[in-house]
């Protein structure tokens, strides 16, 4: 993947692993609809890269991302206007958080600073949340009285359970990394100073694994959220059908039975 320059990202490759950093630290990386098209663009073209096998998301500055950029709604909002945010979060979230989940890599946020918002759902949409003990979170929707949205309404009961869930939506307090971690809402916490070097060696860690797997493994926790049982199970033994098909299911095998250390190449 040719890495092209963004107005409101920064994009590097390090070997097998991407970077992609909000980059408008004045506001605190608020989401505005260029960095949500921007993004899009990225992750659907670091998803569908075979050179790439681990993704690090992070912010520039001291925010992770603020939410939506309520900037643009000020000038509407004073001349009485009311725009439909349907319209803005169909053309926006609802395409970006999905293909953030569901993209075949693993995705970790290195969440450096602030959090609020759709900054939360973000997060919540990747699959592992490092946090700086600098991180502080935000549900911040009902503060501007609105309802979570960026499928946070999905993602936060099944992370954090639904009696949290519900508190940090309805108060909105601001909570920081280490209560964040007590709540299952981050994996780790890091010292501010080491979160880059600490998302990345854990990014070249599940970038060393069976990518193809990874990817398979992400697509079939999500189906199984709406099946049965029975349901879940009958698409494991289709979905593993995909994964034995891999050149890193057999080389994972022979290196067992073989005693060696297994060298997968994410096909
Ligand atoms: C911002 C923002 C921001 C613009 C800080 N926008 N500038 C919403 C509406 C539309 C469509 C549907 O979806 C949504 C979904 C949502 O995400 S709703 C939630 C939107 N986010 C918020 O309501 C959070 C607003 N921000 C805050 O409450 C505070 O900034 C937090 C608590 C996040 C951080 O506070 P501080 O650390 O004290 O920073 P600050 O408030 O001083 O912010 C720094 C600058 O960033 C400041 O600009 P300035 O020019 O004064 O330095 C803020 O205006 C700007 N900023 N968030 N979302």
């Amino acid at each position: 993947m040719a890495i092209r320059t963004y107005e409101q990202l920064i994009v590097d490759r390090r070997g097998a692993v991407a970077t992609v950093r909000l980059n408008n630290p004045d506001r605190l990386n608020a989401l505005s609809p260029t960095m949500t098209a921007e993004l899009l663009e990225v992750m659907e073209a670091l998803g569908s890269d075979p050179e790439v096998r681990a993704i690090v998301l992070t912010g520039e500055g001291r925010g992770f991302s603020a939410g939506a950029d309520l900037s643009a709604l000020q000038e509407p909002y004073m001349k009485g206007e009311r725009p439909r945010l349907s319209f803005f979060l169909k053309e926006g979230y609802n395409k970006l958080i999905p293909l953030l989940a569901e993209t075949p890599k693993p995705v970790i946020a290195a969440l450096n600073g602030v959090v609020a918002g759709a900054g939360v759902s973000v997060a919540l949409a990747c699959d592992f949340r490092v946090a700086s003990d600098a991180a502080s979170f935000s549900m911040a929707f009902v503060k501007i009285g609105l309802i979570p949205d960026a499928g946070s309404t999905y993602l936060l009961p099944r992370t954090v359970g639904m009696a949290k869930a519900l508190e940090l939506a309805l108060l909105s307090d601001r909570v920081d990394a280490e209560t964040a971690l007590a709540l299952g809402l981050v994996n780790r916490v890091v010292p501010a100073g080491s979160l880059m070097e600490e998302a990345g060696a854990l990014a070249d860690r599940l970038a060393e694994l069976p990518t193809a797997a990874i990817g398979l493994t992400k697509r079939a926790f999500l189906e199984a959220s709406r099946l049965t049982l029975s349901e879940a199970m009958d698409r494991e033994a289709e979905v593993q059908d995909q994964a034995a098909a891999t050149d890193d299911h057999i080389e994972g095998v022979m290196a067992f039975l073989e005693k060696r250390r297994p060298v997968f190449k994410g096909r």
